[in-house]
């Protein structure tokens, strides 16, 4: 009996170890366009780390901000600057980082409820496959903070 409760409890314990383990993803510089009165939509920009040592992805957003939060990809299609919806969402490398920037990978958010002013803080909740789900903190701000404007500089 008691041999047996040792060992589920030695069993919880590695589950627990387990959960940890892979709850490995670090956000940096997350940032909301700040919008005027009734913009239609507003991105979202935030650098995903994964420092475990299996894939994850990005399946979804929400925010109580906005009616919906899309996961988009803006590039260069030709001479034309084209934005479409991943549907299958976005694998963040075991060991590497993911950075949505303006011009690249983003979140929309779609119908923003109020208009986001400088400063303000929105919360988005990321979904994803392995991870679950994590409630991220967006600061709005009119431009890219520092650290994200000297990565897009790279042209
Ligand atoms: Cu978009």
């Amino acid at each position: 009996m008691r041999l047996h409760f040792l060992g589920s409890l030695l069993l919880t314990l590695v589950l627990v170890t387990g959960a940890q383990a892979s709850d490995s993803l670090v956000f940096n510089n997350a940032w909301v366009r700040a919008t005027p009165p009734n913009a239609k939509v507003a991105g979202g920009f935030v650098q995903i780390r994964n420092s475990g040592k299996t894939s994850d992805r990005l399946v979804s957003a929400s925010s109580e901000a906005a009616e919906r939060v899309e996961i988009h990809e803006m590039k260069m299609v030709g001479d034309v600057m084209q934005m479409r919806q991943l549907t299958e969402g976005l694998v963040i490398p075991a060991g590497q980082s993911v950075q949505l920037k303006p011009g690249s990978y983003h979140l929309m958010l779609m119908a923003p409820k109020k208009s986001i002013a400088e400063g303000q803080k929105v919360s988005i909740t990321l979904v994803f496959e392995k991870a679950g789900k994590r409630a991220v903190e967006f600061t709005a701000a009119k431009q890219p903070p520092v650290a994200a404007a000297e990565t897009a500089h790279n042209h």
